[in-house]
């Protein structure tokens, strides 16, 4: 089939005819050109022009080990090969699953000791939210069913998911289910005026709390968030949010889930981003960077209080997937954490971020259009401002965001626009060599754009 149709142009119609894309505005890609994928080696990527594209956001976050690595692929074969497939339903496992799970209890903050598997990062999502609920129904409590969660939240695209995060667009095309809340994130840069970002950390904290006395403590089962907000705009929260969250959630009896779908495996530093906030969640959503994106896989970690009650007093729990516990999706995760480990991807993914920020501060931190470059590990964010000095956004929120990221492509580099803030997430073996090939595409991104938006900046 591939060798049948080899010119670009042929595939890009051939998509246009029968391919529906997630999150597109089908009439404007189709009057474009798609961009054609066709392979990729450590981090960077070629297209179906030939283009060699750095990859600054491992595909969408998820591709921590890079592209190309034969262990992956060594590992679902031999496992196909043995077992293909067989579910975990019906009082069955199977070696992988149960080696992974064991893995990941290792690896996850202390008290946490379960897992439940499914394939995507909306299912981890899903499953908390529904867990949340049958635990609270087991203790006796069915009212506490409400859960509150930040705008700029991203929980995947699931109907519960896209309840649970605070997209506003989403929210209007079917993803509003009834008893969500959302409340202000803790984005000092865009929100947090004239306070200081330890004073702003509490306040966006105490929104939190204002919510569960307004709805009232026992009507809410958990509070959902990402330690770092990321589709949202790489929302770093003040050191003084995290301990608050904590202290808001025990006392009010409310469950606290961490959505770790980009945090989880070494992005920041640290096997989870609870680990680096100090973050004590009760259940922990994981994917992405669990199988390196090479098969899907996702882990919703339970702490032993959700999971004790679980499997004592619950009784059946009606929930689960076809491929909960896949074989093949679990050796592929064993594989990429073996990877991880022994390459010490994660130590270094925090020196490697330090090293990139001073890179992008010492070519960038005094352009009139950047307000702030920020970052943990190797996810971050730089603020495209119209003013620098106070923090001011462009007229038309995201108008010089698409305009940066389409001159990156152009430039041979993906980064990715929220708003006007450009983020990036590159797989975390990125060489020194390669950070700074990353940061000279970026620059010259962000003075072409200044170029043509520069009446808009203030000097
Ligand atoms: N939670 C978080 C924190 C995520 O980032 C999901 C849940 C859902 O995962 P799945 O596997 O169902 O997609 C995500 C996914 C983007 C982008 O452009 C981000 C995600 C997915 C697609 C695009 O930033 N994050």
């Amino acid at each position: 089939m591939l060798d049948i149709i080899n010119d670009t142009v042929d595939w890009q119609g051939l998509d246009a005819a029968h391919h529906l894309h997630p999150f597109t505005d089908h009439k404007d890609l189709h009057a474009r050109r798609v961009r054609v994928i066709t392979e990729a080696q450590g981090v960077f990527l070629r297209d179906g022009d030939g283009n060699e594209i750095l990859d600054g956001m491992a595909g969408l976050w998820c591709v921590a080990a890079g592209y190309g690595r034969k262990e992956l692929v060594d590992a679902a074969a031999a496992q196909m090969t043995k077992l293909p497939y067989y579910n975990t339903f019906f009082k069955t496992t199977n070696q992988p699953a149960v080696l992974l799970a064991q893995r990941l209890a290792q690896l996850a903050p202390d008290g946490i000791n379960h897992v439940f598997f499914a394939c995507s990062g909306s299912e981890a999502v899903d499953s908390a939210l529904r867990t949340a609920r049958v635990y609270w129904q087991t203790l006796g409590k069915p009212n506490k069913k409400h859960v509150i969660g930040r705008e700029y939240g991203y929980h995947g695209s699931t109907t519960l998911g896209a309840s649970a995060g605070g997209m506003e667009d989403m929210h209007r095309q079917a993803g509003d289910m009834p008893n969500f809340h959302h409340v202000l994130p803790p984005y000092w840069y865009g929100k947090g005026g004239q306070m200081s970002p330890e004073e702003f950390g509490v306040y966006a904290a105490l929104e939190v709390e204002k919510k569960i006395l307004e709805l009232g403590a026992d009507n809410i089962a958990a509070f959902i968030g990402e330690p770092i907000q990321g589709s949202g705009g790489v929302l770093i929260p003040p050191e003084t949010y995290w301990p608050e969250i904590n202290r808001i959630c025990k006392e009010h009896d409310i469950l606290l889930i961490a959505d770790e779908v980009i945090t989880g495996y070494g992005r920041t530093g640290k096997w989870f981003g609870s680990d680096y906030f100090g973050i004590k969640p009760d259940m922990i959503t994981t994917a992405k960077g669990l199988t390196s994106g090479y098969i899907p896989l996702s882990a919703l970690l339970v702490h032993d209080r959700v999971a004790e009650v679980m499997i004592n007093q619950t009784g059946e729990y009606y929930h689960g997937f076809t491929y909960s516990g896949h074989p093949v999706s679990c050796a592929v995760a064993l594989a990429n954490l073996d990877i991880l480990e022994n390459e010490k991807l994660v130590e270094t993914a925090g020196p490697k971020g330090e090293l990139l920020r001073r890179k992008m501060i010492e070519a960038l931190g005094d352009h009139p259009m950047v307000g702030e470059i920020r970052g943990v590990g190797l996810i971050g964010a730089i603020e495209l401002t119209a003013d620098r000095r106070t923090r001011k956004p462009f007229g038309k929120v995201g108008s010089v965001g698409t305009i940066c990221r389409d001159f990156c492509i152009e430039n041979g580099l993906i980064m990715r626009a929220t708003r006007d803030t450009m983020l990036f997430s590159p797989p975390l073996t990125i060489s020194e060599a390669e950070i700074d090939i990353l940061v000279a595409r970026f620059k010259k991104s962000v003075g072409q754009t200044y170029d043509k938006v520069k009446d808009e900046v203030a000097l």
